[in-house]
Order: structure tokens, then C-alpha cells, then sequence
């Protein structure tokens, strides 16, 4: 049984597009967390060591971080074709535009929000120019990021452009990527299960 461990309109709400996405059952556990208006706070039923979401547990096993579960649930459901399956010659593209996002994206668009600028950073991570220029090439190319089909890279993607526009390219291609995300039917049902708890 999976169980996931999820907080309203946080990074958790694209763990529930995902699930929609799949098709895949799955009871979600609402925690608290702290929120950026004070309000909240750690939750003592959340199993993540930092208190955090995402958190999913699957018989017992405990997964955390973003992009592992979302790599963890497109294996559980390999009929789904979210994820091109080991052997098609897109798994290379797919895996690294996960990695990427939570290697290098999330971290520049941190340093940005936060306006921490160091050498060091744009040695080790690159910045905003570089991440702008992959994701304009990649949807300049193809409809979607991995290629013209939809994936669970797109939900990634797409969940930070629809909560934080700004952290994608400015400009109507990625207006229209967006769009074209979170337009789909899971996409809506689960923004009905990700209303804010009374
Ligand atoms: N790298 C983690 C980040 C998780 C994360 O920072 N989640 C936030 C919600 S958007 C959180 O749980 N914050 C609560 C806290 O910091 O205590 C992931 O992608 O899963």
C-alpha cells in the first residue's frame, strides 16, 4: 500500500498530479509544515527525517525527495508512459532532466530568490542563463521537455511554473507549455484534493 505524506499547495502537490497522472491508489497522509507566513509547523505523524514533503511509503519503506519519488512511482506503474523505460533511447534525456531539476535548477532559482551571488556557485552550478537556455532549447524542439510526449518531467517542470512563474523562461512558448500541463485532467482533479485543510 503507498501512502503519501503531503501538505496542501507545497511540493508535495505535484506528488498528487503524479498520482493522478498514473492512475495509481494511493492514501495521502496531511501533515503540517512550517509555512512562509508563520503559520504551521513540524508535524509529529510525518516520517520524513526533516519533517519535509514529499514523503511516500510503500509497505513500510520510506522514500523522500521529489524527484526519487517520482522516479519510484513511474517504475511501480511502467504502463502508465510517463517515463520511457530502460532500453528506450529517451531514458537518458528523462533521467537527466530530473537530476538536473534538483542538482542544479532548484538551487539556482534559490540563490536568485534569496540574491546570494558567489563565483563558487556559478562554478558549481551554472546560473540562470544556463537553465533558461535548456528548457527554451528543449521546448523550441519538441512539445514537451523529454520530447512530444508528455512525461513526469513535465510535471516537475510544469508545478514550479504554474506555484512560481517567474522560476521558468519569461516568454509565450513557456506561457503556452505551462498551460498546455496543467490543462489535462489529473492536473485538475488533483487541485481539488490539494485545497487548503479547515
Ligand atoms: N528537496 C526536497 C525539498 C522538500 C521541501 O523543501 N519541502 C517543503 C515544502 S515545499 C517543506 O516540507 N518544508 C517544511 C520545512 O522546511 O520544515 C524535495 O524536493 O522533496
Amino acid at each position: 500500500m503507498l501512502t503519501l505524506i503531503h501538505a496542501p499547495q507545497s511540493r508535495s502537490s505535484r506528488i498528487v498530479w503524479l498520482l493522478e497522472e498514473l492512475g495509481a491508489p494511493c492514501d495521502i497522509r496531511y501533515v503540517t509544515i512550517p509555512r512562509m507566513d508563520g503559520s504551521g509547523g513540524p508535524d509529529a505523524d510525518n516520517p520524513h527525517p526533516d519533517k519535509k514533503v514529499p514523503a511516500l511509503l510503500h509497505d513500510g519503506a520510506l522514500v523522500t525527495e521529489s524527484v526519487a519519488i517520482v522516479q519510484y512511482l513511474t517504475d511501480l506503474h511502467p504502463k502508465a508512459g510517463l517515463a520511457p523505460l530502460a532500453g528506450d533511447p529517451k531514458r537518458g534525456a528523462y533521467l537527466t532532466w530530473l537530476a538536473w531539476y534538483a542538482g542544479v535548477v532548484e538551487p539556482v532559482i534559490t540563490h536568485e530568490f534569496l540574491k546570494i551571488d558567489h563565483p563558487n556557485l556559478e562554478r558549481t552550478f551554472r546560473g540562470r542563463k544556463e537553465v533558461d537556455g535548456r528548457i527554451l532549447d528543449a521546448l523550441g524542439r519538441h512539445a514537451f521537455l523529454v520530447g512530444d510526449d508528455f512525461s513526469a518531467v513535465d510535471v516537475v517542470f510544469a508545478s514550479l511554473g504554474h506555484w512560481f512563474r517567474s522560476a521558468l523562461p519569461a516568454g509565450d512558448r513557456v506561457d503556452e507549455y505551462v498551460k498546455a500541463c496543467i490543462d489535462r485532467p489529473a492536473f485538475r482533479r488533483a487541485m481539488e484534493r490539494d485545497k487548503p485543510r479547515a
